[in-house]
């Protein structure tokens, strides 16, 4: 099926790609780095065109449920204004993109970039009814954020080779794009998304 290159009422969500899911950070998925330079074309493209770009960031207080001490899945990572939540300098963000903190109450997992943001008040601001989304990681944020944005009625071009999963159960990938297959996301390589653009 043909894609629509990116153009009005599109935007790019970059979903977590802070240093601690990157290998050496405190919460590495496998081949995190791997989505840098998919997304990096996607951003210069976007930025070029004037698209909206949101780029989201995990953005826990120090006693959040989701980690370990707290009884929760996950080793500490991503601690707000910490180095390990920053975005790392290979990123080439532009100055406009809006960057969207999220999963900042302690008492609330929040994967979804939708979850206690105001994500979806600056996407209908921007007039945006599709997003093109990548990031980390695959069978966390990236799938809740994405199930969220269909359940919103938002169109998504997922950018297949710009995501990477966790997999902590080994599988975990794999599940997660049938799960968004089966909210009607579509599948694409970037380079073939932006060809056109
Ligand atoms: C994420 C696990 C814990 C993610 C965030 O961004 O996918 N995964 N916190
Ligand atoms: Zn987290």
């Amino acid at each position: 099926m043909r894609i629509r290159s990116p153009g009005r009422g599109d935007a790019l969500l970059v979903v977590d790609v802070q240093k601690d899911f990157l290998p050496g950070g405190a919460l590495a998925v496998p081949e995190g780095d791997a989505v840098i330079p998919p997304l990096n074309e996607a951003l210069r493209a976007f930025s070029e065109a004037g698209l909206p770009i949101f780029a989201t960031r995990d953005w826990h207080p120090p006693d959040h449920c989701s980690f370990v001490e707290q009884g929760g899945l996950w080793p500490l990572h991503c601690v707000a204004g910490t180095s390990g939540a920053a975005f790392p300098n290979s990123l080439r963000l532009p100055a406009s993109s809006v960057l969207i903190s999220k999963a900042d109450d302690p008492a609330a997992e929040a994967y979804s970039a939708f979850s206690g943001t105001d994500l979806a008040d600056r996407l209908s601001d921007r007039g945006v009814t599709r997003v093109f989304a990548g990031g980390l990681a695959t069978d966390y944020c990236v799938l809740r954020t994405v199930l969220d944005a269909r359940a919103r009625r938002l169109d998504v071009v997922l950018l297949f080779d710009a995501v990477r999963a966790v997999n902590v159960e080994s599988g975990d990938g794999a599940w997660a794009i049938d799960r968004m297959q089966a909210a009607g996301v579509i599948f694409a390589p970037t380079r073939t998304v932006l060809a056109g653009a």
